[in-house]
């Protein structure tokens, strides 16, 4: 088992479908760069409207056998993906840093084993589906059958591309359907391991298969009239273009998109917890990740305390070479998206907020050819400052002071977005009174992060449609069907 390094280039990566490597038939490419270094790792080949729909067929046929698989063989094979990535973890975890810029600090404990985590718990519900039977009258009953929709198409983000990868496979296969997978340009290689690994596990040929792209592959998946879903992870803007691509052919649709979500600390906070809790729902993976708890609102009686208690602990985070077991925060994703995010500081910085710390380049030589920029964190905010408001994705907090629970609960709910929120108090009842108000699809009370697969994930308002991970998600990936059945003969009405 080969580790890749920060130098490794690979040959030109291909699409896999039908349980193999294939070239595209588009004969374009695009080009994987590897974050730390801005160096080439590999050409890509798009999949083009050929590839699409070769892929469509074959996932067609893979559904067809797929589907009447006893529940019992889905749980084995999915159970056998779970070990495979468990023993490789070290070779995804690795491939995943040189791809996605996040730090083997963070791939090697979170990314594989959570991957493996969701297999192997719909591993576990595969045996478990069901439908319902109604006894309507002595000689009339009905059952009502829960059934997989088809060829399922996921459109990845590039931050978590094994993680959004399996949390979209996962249910989809355990309920019979098959699924085209495209993870996005800029992390396209750890998918295509994956794929192997079903293989590898004895999941037959066009079950799971995934095309390679930017934009234009995705809107052909959200367009081809043979996929009967679409589950998209990415930000708003482009969820809604897919939403509008899936109408004409009535796709399921299931969108997990952007936040900017509130952490709230109230004054009889465990201080140290809330302090612990706001540094890593803003720096985890660079803050790169869809619910980071951005907008930090302390109460009052603490704020400055914890305001001059921030600064210490984002000097001391270590940045540098994600391929160094010590880093903490690693580059961004692209030259774009660090520009992007420097663009946001720079506001902040023109802005009446107080900046605190952080939010440049970092010096070290051996750092500049990354897309490095040291965690920021802007005090004194105002709620309608422009990078209060928008999504960053990127190591950006901002914190804001409030006074009262009925005041600071307006203020978190005034946002497009409704992903995720925390809130830090020791008062139990308070917890879930502003747990309850606030308007989001995940709030953490006394912590913030965590999301074990039997949870269900996604956001309402602005931040998407549906949910991922636990039993909710099932009925995302499947329809029921009423058979009415009667036991004597049909009465004469005309
Ligand atoms: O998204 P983009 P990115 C969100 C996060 C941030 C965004 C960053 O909040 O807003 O994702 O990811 C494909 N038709 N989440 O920049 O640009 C594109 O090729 C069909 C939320 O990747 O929207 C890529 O594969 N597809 C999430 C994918 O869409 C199209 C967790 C996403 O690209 C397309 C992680 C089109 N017209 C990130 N255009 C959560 N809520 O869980 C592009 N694509």
């Amino acid at each position: 088992m080969k580790l890749v390094n920060a130098h490794t280039t690979l040959p030109t990566q291909r699409l896999y479908i039908d349980g193999e490597y294939v070239d595209a038939t588009s004969g374009e490419t695009f080009q994987t760069i590897n974050p730390a270094t801005n160096r080439v790792i590999c050409d890509v080949q798009q999949a083009g409207d050929e590839d699409v729909d070769r892929a469509v067929i074959t996932a067609r046929k893979g559904f067809l056998h797929w589907s009447r698989t006893p529940p019992v063989e889905r749980s084995r094979t999915l159970m056998r993906v779970a070990s495979i990535l468990r023993e490789r973890n070290l070779e995804f975890a690795y491939l995943e840093t040189l791809d996605t810029d996040r730090p083997l600090s963070e791939t090697t404990t979170d990314d594989v084993i959570y991957a493996s985590r969701i297999l192997e718990y719909y591993a576990g519900v595969a045996q478990t589906l069901r439908g319902d039977h109604y006894d309507l009258a002595p000689d009339n009953f009905a059952i009502v059958r829960r059934e997989p929709l088809g060829v399922c198409a996921g459109i990845g983000a590039w931050n978590y591309s094994l993680g959004i990868a399996v949390m979209k496979a996962a249910p989809a296969l355990v309920c019979g359907n098959s699924m085209i997978f495209k993870p996005a340009e800029l992390s396209p290689l750890t998918a295509l391991k994956l794929a192997e690994v079903f293989t590898e596990a004895g999941l037959p040929p066009g079950v799971f298969n995934v095309v390679q792209g930017d934009g234009r592959t995705g809107q052909l998946l959200s367009r081809h009239p043979g996929i009967s879903k679409i589950s998209f992870t990415g930000e708003g803007g482009t969820g809604r273009k897919v939403m509008v691509d899936a109408a004409p052919t009535l796709k399921h649709v299931t969108l997990e998109l952007g936040g900017k979500s509130p952490l709230i600390v109230f004054a009889d906070a465990d201080f140290d917890s809330a302090m612990n809790a706001a540094l890593v729902g803003n720096f985890f993976s660079a803050g790169e990740l869809c619910c980071t708890g951005t907008r930090v609102f302390v109460e009052r009686p603490i704020y400055d305390r914890f305001v001059a208690g921030l600064g210490p602990r984002v000097t001391a985070m270590r940045v540098g070479d994600p391929f160094d077991m010590e880093t903490q925060v690693g580059p961004l994703i692209s030259k774009a998206h660090m520009e992007k995010v420097l663009g946001y500081i720079e506001m902040a910085s023109a802005s009446a907020a107080t900046h605190v710390v952080g939010g440049r380049r970092p010096d070290s030589p051996e750092l500049q050819d990354g897309n490095y920029v040291t965690p920021a964190i802007f005090c004194d905010c105002a709620d309608d400052m422009q990078f209060v408001r928008d999504e960053i994705f990127g190591p950006v907090m901002s914190v804001m002071v409030f006074d009262e629970e009925n005041e600071v609960l307006r203020r978190a709910n005034d946002t497009v977005y409704g992903l995720a929120g925390g809130v830090f108090t020791s008062d139990f009842a308070r917890a879930h009174r502003v747990a309850i108000a606030l308007e989001a699809g995940t709030v953490w009370i006394n912590g913030y992060g965590s999301g074990p697969p039997s949870l269900p994930f996604g956001g309402v308002k602005q931040s998407g449609l549906g949910r991922e991970n636990g039993l909710a998600t099932l009925d995302a990936y499947t329809q029921t069907k009423t058979i009415n059945a009667s036991m004597s003969a049909m009465e004469r009405y005309y």
